[in-house]
């Protein structure tokens, strides 16, 4: 048995027994309201779900597991995954176990590459890996098991078991895309000797003679793994989890949702925001240039990216983290300057609209400048790498949600007929 599973097996009927006894006690108490703006306005500040693995409290940004981001910056991200899964962090010999782990159940199968190779040649990179995510799910232990009628309390097992099998493959599919779509040659095989995150920046194929890509790639998945559970990733994936479908089917409608602009994909338009400004002033601009076309960007009805939070409202922590790596790794490099250029003006702009609640950057405005600097200057695939790592949370949500026997997500909705009676603005409809 994996060190994980045993650990897990070791602390679950804890977690589900405390669970079940706050409910009992306290099932009736009031933790939260919610107001006719919030109905519109996506949900925001509505506590209706829960998430252990991390919060992101505003004004401190990620915290996982009780640990601030700042004071995870050096750790794997297996052992990420480890504490995300388990709350404490992984011993030597369990860390080297979930590595063996990886390397035993990796492998994508053959026929995934067919599924992929018999897409559109100019598919979005998202989504041929959220197919290819869905192509494996008939290997899912979790169904098999669910149709051999396993018991409740065992289901958090197989869900381990397919999440395991998910992030194994991983770093190779998502590698394999990237060599793919971009025409960079036939696919490199993975590495057993490298870690997760060495091994994919190996399979990308890019130039690495110091190593320091490998370094960005472990940071990089490392930053992104987890964002409490209402954003529209673990959440999407949360409720399909929710109706017992497995964790390729979860994951995949989880990293579609990253795919949107707002979410996700804004790491690929926010790169593409800089170079655009460095394009049309022929190199890094001038602070007013800057300004000016911030101004021009907001003025065309368009969002600034890589720029605002739902939640946050400092400048984000995994920003800070990559401006640090690339002030020790590539302080020279024109873009990253413009991007720090950029983080000495936007918020300013920002600030002057009295209706955006954060002018502070998030966790997109830094990495494409690194990535790039590292050769990678295909914006549209930087999502890809966000979904490696982001895959991380879901995949710990899954297992716990399914630990502690979660039900069916099932929220009331309301028509804005019955919004409106309810707040006053129009009388009842006499039937
Ligand atoms: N540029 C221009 N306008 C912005 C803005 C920005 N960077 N950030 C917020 N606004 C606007 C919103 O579009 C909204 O306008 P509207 O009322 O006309 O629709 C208004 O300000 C109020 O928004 P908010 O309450 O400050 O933010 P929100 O919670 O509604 O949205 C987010 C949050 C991230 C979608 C928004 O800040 C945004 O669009 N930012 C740019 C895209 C981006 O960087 N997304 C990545 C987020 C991190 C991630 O998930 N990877």
């Amino acid at each position: 048995m994996s060190k994980l599973k045993e650990k897990l097996e070791k602390i679950i009927p804890g977690m589900r027994d405390d669970i079940r006894s706050l409910i009992k006690e306290h099932g009736d108490k009031e933790i939260s309201t919610v107001n006719l703006k919030q109905v519109y306005g996506g949900m925001r500040g509505v506590r209706a779900m829960v998430c252990d693995t991390s919060v992101v409290p505003p004004d401190k940004g990620l915290i996982i597991r009780n640990y601030p981001l700042k004071d995870l910056f050096e750790k794997m991200p297996e052992e990420i995954f480890w504490l995300l899964c388990t709350g404490e962090l992984p011993k030597a010999d369990e860390l080297k176990d979930l590595q063996k782990e990886y390397n035993e159940k990796g492998g994508v199968p053959g026929y995934v590459w067919k599924v992929l190779e018999a897409m559109p040649k100019d598919s979005h990179p998202m989504c041929m890996l959220d197919t290819g995510i869905l192509a494996m799910e008939g290997e899912s232990a979790f169904r098999a098991g669910y149709t051999k009628g396993m018991r409740k309390e065992d289901y958090w097992v197989p869900m381990l078991e397919d999440c395991i099998r998910i992030l194994a493959c991983l770093p190779e599919l998502a590698a394999g895309v990237y060599r793919m779509r971009y025409n960079k040659g036939p696919r490199i095989a993975p590495d057993p000797n490298l870690d997760w995150g060495a091994d994919y920046a190996h399979m990308l194929g890019l130039p690495d003679p110091k190593g320091d890509f490998a370094k960005l790639m472990r940071l990089y998945l490392t930053l992104h793994s987890d964002h409490e559970g209402g954003n529209v990733s673990a959440h999407t994936c949360h409720c399909v989890g929710s109706a017992l479908s497995d964790a390729y089917y979860a994951v995949s409608a989880g990293l579609n949702g990253l795919a949107g602009p707002l979410h996700g994909l804004a790491n690929q338009e926010c790169l593409k925001w800089v170079i655009e400004v460095m394009d049309k002033f022929k190199g890094a601009p001038t602070k007013e240039q800057l300004e000016k076309f911030a101004w021009d960007t907001l003025n065309s009805g368009k969002v600034i990216p890589g720029y605002g939070h739902a939640v946050l409202r400092i400048t984000d922590p995994r920003y800070d983290a990559f401006l640090a790596f690339g002030k020790q790794y590539c302080p020279d490099d024109p873009v990253f300057k413009t991007v720090a250029l950029v983080f000495d003006v936007v918020p300013g702009v920002l600030r002057q609209i009295q209706k955006i609640a954060d002018p502070w950057p998030n966790v997109d405005a830094g990495s494409g400048s690194l990535l790039y600097h590292y050769g990678m200057k295909e914006f549209e695939y930087y999502t890809v790498l966000f979904s490696v790592s982001r895959t991380m949370g879901m995949a710990s949500q899954l297992i716990v949600s399914r630990a502690w026997g979660e039900p069916i997500e099932r929220p009331k909705s309301s028509t804005t007929e019955w919004l409106k009676e309810k707040v006053g603005a129009k009388e009842p409809v006499r039937q």
